[in-house]
């Protein structure tokens, strides 16, 4: 009976949770900066699988046109499954939550749109200046939260970069996943960051980190394989699922990442992809980039050195990651009901 109860009370606190968010995003929607799309509000209301998904991958991550053809298929991926896709950008100084595929054409085609490349300390200069901003996955961690959306999909996140101990570069990413209620589905970090440094800082932060399938071996984004270790493994979307709803429900309100290998016949032979990162990181000491523009800097290097190889393999690997966010947020909200 004791027992019974205690459940009660921690089901009815994580649903006070849900409305908790929820009155606070009518506080912010009244005050015009956020701005919730139609079938977003539905799916919040009916409590839908959604999957959130950033923008920088837009703005910064990929070239257009292949960076507004990769966003509709991401979210493609995410309605096969059974999922909502929710791509979460500024427009003209105002969060969007849920993107049209006008808006997304829009935002990126960057030579108009101008976008700036937004974590959690660029927010209010966008807003404030009724500009275009690609969110990061720390600027789309922080929505996704207020949102109460659970299962976000990219790329790749942000880490520390090498040498981090003297530059002190270190993502926002990290400190973001470290309060925020929300599971990010990646295939990892690039090895352009230090790999066991950012899964020291992730443990830091306490994020909960594993890999996704077999190995526990963290993968490397073009590549599936580190040399480093996840502290788990899980084995599929309901483990996963499983394992969000206890965060969830014990309101830990710290996120978790789960690591998701390039599907093996996209994934990069690790050699080739060493020497170009080597060489982007060269050029980019000798072109003295730095801050923010050190990771679409290195993509773009990337990017050339291997022929467009690397974009493929980068588009590839997002679809995939969708893919399994949708699963795990259809897992999830089973849970739930
Ligand atoms: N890694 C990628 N593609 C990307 C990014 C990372 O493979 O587009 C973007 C993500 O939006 C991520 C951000 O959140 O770069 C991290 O930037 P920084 O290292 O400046 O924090
Ligand atoms: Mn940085």
């Amino acid at each position: 009976m004791f027992k019974a109860s205690r459940i009660l009370t921690v089901l009815l606190n994580s649903n006070r949770q849900f409305y908790e968010s929820q009155i606070s995003v009518e506080h912010l929607m009244k005050s015009s900066v956020l701005s919730i799309n139609e079938e977003i509000k539905h799916a919040l209301e009916k409590q839908y699988p959604i999957v959130a998904l950033e923008s920088t991958i837009i703005t910064h991550g990929l070239p257009y046109p292949d960076n507004v053809k990769c966003a509709m298929s991401v979210e493609d991926k995410i309605r096969e499954k059974g999922g909502v896709p929710a791509t979460i950008a500024i427009i003209e100084g105002r969060v969007k939550v849920g993107l049209t595929p006008e808006e997304i054409e829009r935002l990126g085609d960057t030579s108009k749109s101008n976008p700036i490349k937004t974590s959690r300390r660029d927010i209010p200069y966008v807003i404030g200046n009724k500009l275009n901003g690609g969110t990061t996955v720390s600027g789309t961690l922080i929505v996704a939260n207020k949102m109460g959306i659970s299962v976000f999909a990219t790329g790749g996140i942000g880490g520390v970069h090498r040498e981090g101990e003297k530059t002190f570069d270190i993502s926002a990413d990290l400190i973001e996943l470290g309060r925020s209620q929300v599971a990010v589905v990646s295939s990892g970090v690039k090895s352009i960051l230090d790999i066991p440094k950012t899964l020291e800082y992730l443990e830091t932060q306490g994020v909960f980190v594993a890999t996704y399938g077999e190995t526990t071996e963290f993968p490397a984004f073009y590549s599936r394989s580190s040399g480093c270790h996840a502290p788990y493994s899980v084995s599929g979307p309901v483990e996963a699922a499983k394992i969000i709803s206890s965060s969830i429900m014990l309101k830990l309100k710290s996120g978790m990442l789960f690591a998701v290998p390039v599907p093996e016949q996209n994934a990069l032979d690790n050699r080739e992809i060493q020497e170009a990162i080597e060489k982007a990181l060269e050029e980019a000491k000798e072109c003295k980039i730095r801050g923010k523009q050190i990771t679409p800097f290195l993509l773009r290097k990337i990017w050339e050195i291997t022929q467009g190889k690397s974009l493929h393999t980068n588009i590839a690997l997002i679809e995939n990651n969708a893919t399994v966010a949708a699963q795990i947020a259809v897992e999830l909200e089973k849970l739930r009901k």
